[in-house]
């Protein structure tokens, strides 16, 4: 079984045979970089917008393009899909957590040292000189896979193969300021910070890595609607309110729902309470582990932890910014049935 992260080596050691496979998709890339739209970019220079919404021409394209042309997906497959910044590291350890329950005891856990990454893939944080989208293969089924990728740009293989879909959001306007301390952090230091005044805007635009966040989230909850067997649709303030209840919701989503017995045991509070934010983030390797998405980018896992709170735009944004993304909220879910009065804090 491939263990997540990578070793360097292992990236290096792809045969050029593989390497040949993805220069198709490497040329095409290199042909659109030129032709597609730019805005202004957040941690990168800037950002393109491909098919619809706007990407970090490194990360991002190069990532989507190789799910769109080279990923083969399974049925078993269980993606776990969101904008950035909505909880996928939260969401990573507890179905990392419930699915391996049987194998793991919270005790000599994995999550203990190893980042939630390295226990669940990301899908598209790939660059073609890795070729590490065949070393999806090697992953036993079901594998778990995370996504950024907004539901439109999936491959319709993807779609076919009726594979089960977790999507998480939170509240845009704690998502812009995590967005904004975490990008900021990982942007390269000769470049300025952005601004929280640029950032808002960018965002209200919807010029951010995966953005429009609006049309992001509306195009799987839309899928969800249509299909809730295929895809679970949860939200970050729940989650985080009432941690145990949507766990075993997502366990019988998963298809290994307690048993009788795990409910007596207090099964599902013992893995909330493990994968929360007060113990994940004082583990060691969540305070100084990296961890290696490829051979060019690394992050620091303690960027993935800063607050874990909802609600933290308040101490940040004034009374009209929040006013305005509450109001582009208002008109692009109207009538989508995703609305609720706690997300409107005007
Ligand atoms: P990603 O898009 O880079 O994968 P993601 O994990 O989705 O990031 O989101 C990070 C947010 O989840 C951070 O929110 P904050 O900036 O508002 O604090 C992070 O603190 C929060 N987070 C990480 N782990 C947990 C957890 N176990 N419980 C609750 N929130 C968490």
């Amino acid at each position: 079984m491939a263990t997540f992260p990578l070793t360097k080596q292992a990236y290096i050691s792809k045969t050029n045979d593989e390497k040949e496979e993805y220069k198709e998709t490497y040329q095409k890339y290199n042909e659109m970089l030129q032709t597609l739209p730019k805005g202004r970019g957040w941690m990168s220079q800037h950002v393109l917008q491909y098919q619809g919404f706007w990407f970090n021409p490194d990360i991002g394209l190069k990532g989507a393009m190789l799910v769109q042309n080279h990923f083969k997906p399974r049925p078993t497959d269980i993606f776990l899909a969101a904008f950035i910044k909505c909880g996928t590291t939260w969401l990573r350890t507890l179905m990392f957590a419930t699915m391996n329950r049987s194998l793991h005891d919270i005790s000599s856990h994995p999550l203990l040292n190893t980042g939630p990454h390295g226990c669940f893939p990301c899908l598209d944080t790939h660059n073609f000189s890795d070729c590490p989208i065949s070393d999806l293969e090697a992953i036993p089924s079901p594998r778990l896979l995370a996504t950024h990728i907004p539901y439109p740009l999936l491959p319709e293989s993807v779609i076919a193969s009726g594979c089960k879909f977790v999507y998480i959001w939170r509240d845009p306007k704690d998502v812009l300021v995590s967005m904004w301390y975490f990008l900021n952090k990982l942007k390269p230091k000769e470049q300025p910070p952005l601004s929280l005044d640029e950032a808002f805007d960018l965002f209200c635009k919807g010029i951010s890595d995966y953005g429009p966040f609006w049309d992001h989230v509306l195009g799987y909850w839309k899928a969800s609607q249509e299909s809730p067997d295929k895809i679970l649709f949860l939200r970050y303030e729940d989650l985080k309110r009432e941690p145990s209840v949507y766990l075993k919701r997502l366990a019988v989503f998963l298809g290994q729902p307690f048993t009788i017995e795990e409910e007596k045991e207090e099964v599902a509070q013992k893995i909330a309470k493990f994968c929360s934010f007060e113990n994940l983030s004082n583990l060691e390797v969540n305070k100084c582990g990296v961890q290696q998405f490829n051979t060019e980018v690394a992050v620091e896992n303690s960027n993935f932890f800063r607050k874990g709170q909802i609600g933290d735009s308040k101490n940040h944004l004034t009374n009209n910014m929040i006013e305005h993304i509450d109001h582009i909220t208002k008109q692009k879910f109207n009538g989508s049935g995703l609305i609720s009065d706690e997300l409107l804090t005007s």
